[in-house]
This record gives structure tokens, sequence and C-alpha cells, in this order.
């Protein structure tokens, strides 16, 4: 484990796991037990936690794995080049989900000091982990963030909104309280307990215009790629229930588009 190896030279600079590694479940628990995955904080996580005083943001990173996430955090939110363990292979990198062992200072709307925990997240689709884990990972992600960013490369395609697909199983994992039973849960009812989603677009490399030849922001460039498809295919339904739960669940969202920060492949 790399990050296990770095955040001991890190000291109170460290990352620290949130152990996310399923525990075996317990004998007696429940009458699904071979579906029981318990996470864990680990202990030195733990403890950095529980001394955190007033309000708390967070603000963590989500996307395919091998794109770029935790380098994306150590440059705009950390600002240095050595915090969350970047790799330049082809095998993932960060496991688990990591949390930056010093919080950075943020304000509220009101403008109110508020500490924000920058949380990464192991990268989905790699191949050494199924789907069920991919969308524990996502879901987890979603749930302890005040802002969630969605990290993805090159542009908002078909591709790149098929590549959210796991969010149609999100609501497998997250169950509400009040009503218990998922199944019937409209989801506009998650709506108020998840982030404002921010769509990170990697070595995007286009202009941004639209069909006129018009300027248009990348929220609207994020809007227009959310607008249904016509058609009445099985195929396209499936595009149109990505869009639809997107827009359902993340009534705050936006888009920020990225060039390939440098050209020269040895320097990334
Ligand atoms: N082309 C390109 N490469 C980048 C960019 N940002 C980082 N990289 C490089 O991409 C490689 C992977 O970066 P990481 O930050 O480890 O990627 P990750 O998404 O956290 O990877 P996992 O933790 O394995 O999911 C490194 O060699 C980075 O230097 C970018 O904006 N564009
Ligand atoms: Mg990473």
């Amino acid at each position: 484990m790399r990050n296990s190896r770095r955040s001991r030279s890190l000291l109170s600079f460290t990352t620290l796991k949130l152990n996310v590694s399923p525990h075996p479940p317990p004998e007696e628990t429940g009458s699904h037990p071979s579906q029981l995955i318990v996470y864990e904080i680990h202990e030195e996580a733990g403890d950095f936690l529980k001394k955190l005083q007033g309000p708390i943001g967070i603000i963590s990173v989500a996307g395919m794995y091998r794109t770029g996430k935790s380098y994306l955090l150590n440059r705009m939110l950390l600002d240095r080049s050595n915090g969350f363990g970047v790799g330049p292979t082809i095998n993932p990198c960060t496991k688990g989900m990591w949390v930056w062992g010093k919080p950075i200072q943020g304000f509220t709307p009101e403008g109110d000091p508020i500490s924000i925990l920058v949380i990464d997240t192991e990268g989905l689709g790699a191949l050494d982990e199924d789907s069920n884990h991919d969308v524990r990972i996502f879901s987890l992600a979603i749930l302890l963030s005040s802002f969630f960013i969605y990290n993805s490369v090159g542009s908002i395609d078909e591709n790149a909104l098929s590549s959210l697909s796991l969010i149609i199983n999100l609501t497998k994992h997250i169950h509400l309280k009040s009503t218990g039973l998922t199944e019937d849960i409209d989801p506009e009812e998650y709506s108020q307990y998840f982030p404002t989603f921010m769509w990170v677009v990697r070595d995007f490399a286009l202009q941004l215009v639209d069909s006129d030849g018009e300027p248009m922001t990348s929220k609207e460039y994020f809007e227009k790629a959310l607008q249904s498809q016509k058609g009445f295919s099985d195929g396209v339904e499936q595009k149109n229930r990505i869009r639809r739960l997107l827009k359902s669940f993340f009534k705050e969202r936006d888009c920020c588009t990225m060039i390939r920060p440098l050209t020269k492949e040895e320097n990334l």
C-alpha cells in the first residue's frame, strides 16, 4: 500500500486511511449476513476526526481510476505536489478512502469560518475490483460529502455519462431512515441529503460554443449533455435514466473543464 507508507513520513500532513476494506460479517447479524459489508475508520483517522472542532465541510473526489483525481486534489486544494499518492503506472494507486490530515480553511455562504476536510477515493472501474465495490465507494463518498467532485477525462459524451451508470444502483446502497425501504422512494427525496455536484473534465481540448458558434459556459455544456435523448428503445431509456437521476439527485450542479496541465508526457 503505497499510501500507508507515505503517511508515516508525512506526520500531521499525513493522509489517513478511512479503512474501507470489507470486514467479514459477524455470524449473528441480520437475515442477509453474506451481504453485510462493514466499513471501518482507521484508528489514526478516527483520532484525527475526533479532535476536530466547529463546523466542517467535506470535499471529496471520485471517478474512473487513473484519471488524475489525487493529482487534482493536491494541486487545486492542498496547493502542493506531494499530498495524496499519485501513481504514473497503469496500476490503481489510491485504495480505499483517504482524508488529508489537516483541514483547509473555508467559509460558509454566510461568511462563517469552516474547516474543510479533503477526501480522496479509490478509482472506479479498476480491473482488481468488482462493480459492487465501486458503487459502495461512490455511495460512501457522496454521503460523506458536502461538495462532491466527479472527475473524468476528455469530454462529456455518452461514454462519460455511461461511466456514471453506477448512479442507477446508488439508491440500493442508501437507505433513508424515515421511510425504510428504498424501492418506492422518489429520487427527488434523496436530493436533500446529497452534496453539490461538480463534474471536472480533464484534458478538455474543445471550444465551448453552441451550434450557432456562440460561447457557452461549462455549466451550460453540462446541462446540454443532460438533456433527454430522443427515442424509445431500451438503450435510449437507459441513457435517459442516468440523466434523469443525475438531475434529480443533484439539484446543485456545475461543471469545470481543464486543459491538460503539461504537454510532455514525462512531466505529468
Ligand atoms: N493527461 C493527464 N494526466 C494527468 C492529469 N493529472 C494527473 N495526471 C497524471 O495521471 C497519472 C495518474 O494520476 P493520479 O492522480 O494518481 O490518478 P488517480 O485518478 O488518483 O488514480 P487512482 O488513484 O489509481 O484512481 C499521473 O501520472 C499524473 O501525473 C491531467 O490533468 N491530465
Ligand atoms: Mg488516486
